[in-house]
């Protein structure tokens, strides 16, 4: 097999500058960490870190900003969304640029990124008009109960390096609709898209006469991060990644009394019924468990199929397999791209020898594809494992494009098989029975906060709530009513009578 042709690193590396000048971002470029690629494996340029100093001014600066945030009308805290909104639009192929290579998304994928940003941008302007309270009918004459929801302060915001830029839009576009300020420390993997962000949003801010501090970016490694998570002034720490760092980051920010918002693993499966249409199951499988090369939180990594069923469907995903091309994620030829490290390929191989070890059978893929101009890059074929049962290897996630299948005989042991595993974030069946597909939403079915028919697990809209049960982190971000974290609600009881009544029928004086 040949190996694969990918851009010179030099290539890459004017590429990311002339999409950041574009932006208006000046790289101040520094030996605090180090932007790399991992379409190359190679290192782009080393840039400043924040250090104590400037994470206290930051966060010093967006406690300050959200006195005055707080208090301007959320309509006109949506302009500034809006703004922010327009400015992604621009730059969508800017911005989709940093992401190809700091992330390594093919481009489809990376524009898609962007999309979704533009899109929470939409939701939050349209939210800034609907932070609704509800009135509540009081037990005593001439009261009015309500419910008012004011902003709750700085919100830290923690995100990963496989979404480097939609998951901080998420929790940025909604958190400045709400009154808040933002103190944002990205994946150290994917500084150069943060600065673009960060600075985009500083545009938007000076074009509608925002306060600037309502967003700071940090850049930095883990001490930074524990920084935000332990400091009181951080009212809610939102952080996106492992279930080992939402470990660290839970119990830091409750011993605090801060709140959190946690949106950690999944070790997300779909059931294929006997019903279903295998036309449609093979697609919908091949883009979750292989799309941004299996690194998506969302992305499937188990499959139940039915046993009458499975060596049908399994024939025709390992035929798909095998024709995945694999490679550069600038040529709009490929569907698969690099993971983003050496160390990423050694857990999938690690994983791989796990469950070989275990008795499972790689019927497809597993194989690294060298790169001959590339040494430290990071290509794999997507693999699929068949393994009798859901031993300890497969219930834990590792962050490749490695699908489990095992088989099921009834749909009863389909969906305890289903929810055996510690994560519960993304679930989907494939089926065209009715009843299948009702019992797998209903409350005896999967257990995770994103559950779909006949659609794979990966690529959620951003209307709906976004985030999952158990090791997953419990947290909801993006659509739907997952503002109200990003909130504080207050009960008002009205008296507008010309008597103190007491509620619970109590009499005193
Ligand atoms: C993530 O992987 O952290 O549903 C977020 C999806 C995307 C978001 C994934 N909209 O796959």
């Amino acid at each position: 097999m040949t190996g694969i042709a990918l851009p010179a690193t030099d290539e890459l590396r004017t590429r990311a500058r002339a999409a950041l000048e574009r932006v208006g971002v000046t790289v101040a470029e520094g030996n605090g960490l180090r932007a790399r690629t991992p379409v190359t494996g190679e290192d782009l340029f080393g840039l400043a870190a924040t250090g104590p100093a400037g994470t206290e001014d930051a966060l010093a600066a967006a406690s300050a900003a959200f006195l005055e945030w707080r208090t301007t009308p959320a309509p006109r805290r949506g302009e500034l969304v809006r703004r922010l909104g327009e400015l992604l639009r621009d730059h969508k192929e800017d911005l989709a640029d940093l992401i190809t290579v700091e992330a390594g998304k093919i481009r489809t994928e990376a524009l898609g990124e962007v999309q979704e940003m533009v899109d929470i941008c939409d939701f939050a302007v349209g939210l800034s008009r609907q932070l609704y309270g509800r009135t509540i009918a009081s037990e005593r004459p001439g009261h009015r109960l309500a419910e008012t929801w004011h902003p709750l302060g700085v919100v830290g915001v923690i995100s990963a390096f496989n979404f480097p830029a939609a998951v901080w839009s998420w929790n940025t576009a909604v958190a400045l609709a709400c009154g808040d300020t933002v103190v944002w420390k990205p994946s150290e993997l994917t500084p150069l898209i943060s600065l673009a962000c960060d600075r985009l949003l500083a545009r938007a801010a000076d074009d509608v006469g925002a306060p600037r501090d309502v967003h700071r970016l940090l850049l930095g490694d883990h001490a930074v991060g524990e920084r935000l998570v332990d400091d009181p002034r951080v009212a809610l720490v939102s952080a996106t990644g492992s279930t080992r760092m939402g470990r660290e980051v839970g119990p830091r920010v409750a011993a605090r009394f801060g709140r959190s918002l946690l949106e950690l693993g999944g070790n997300n499966a779909a059931v294929v019924a006997p019903s279903a249409d295998l036309d449609l199951a093979v697609q919908g499988i091949v883009f979750a468990a292989v799309g941004t090369a299996g690194q998506r939180c969302t992305t499937l990594r188990r499959l139940i199929v039915h046993r009458d069923i499975a060596d049908t469907l399994v024939g025709r995903l390992t035929a798909a397999y095998r024709k995945l091309p694999v490679g550069d994620p600038f040529d709009p030829a490929t569907l698969v791209g690099p993971l983003i490290s050496a160390r990423a390929l050694e857990a999938m191989h690690g994983a791989l020898d796990r469950v070989r070890g275990e008795g499972g059978e790689v019927l497809a893929g597993g194989a690294r594809r060298p790169a001959p101009s590339a040494p430290h890059a990071a290509y794999v074929e997507p693999a699929v494992v068949r393994v009798a049962r859901q031993t300890d290897v497969v219930r834990e996630e590792t962050f490749a494009p490695l699908l489990y299948v095992m088989t099921y005989d009834t749909f009863d042991a389909a969906i305890a098989l289903h929810n055996d595993v510690p994560q519960g974030l993304s679930s989907s069946i494939f089926t065209r029975d009715q009843q299948e597909a009702e019992r797998f939403l209903s409350a005896e079915g999967s257990d995770c906060g994103i559950a779909n028919v006949n659609i794979g697990t990966s690529g959620a809209e951003i209307g709906g709530a976004f985030g999952g049960e158990k090791e997953t982190g419990g947290g909801r971000e993006s659509g739907s009513d997952a503002w109200r974290a990003y909130m504080r609600s207050a009960t008002n009881t009205i008296n507008y009578s010309s008597r103190l009544s007491l509620a619970q029928n109590v009499s005193f004086l």
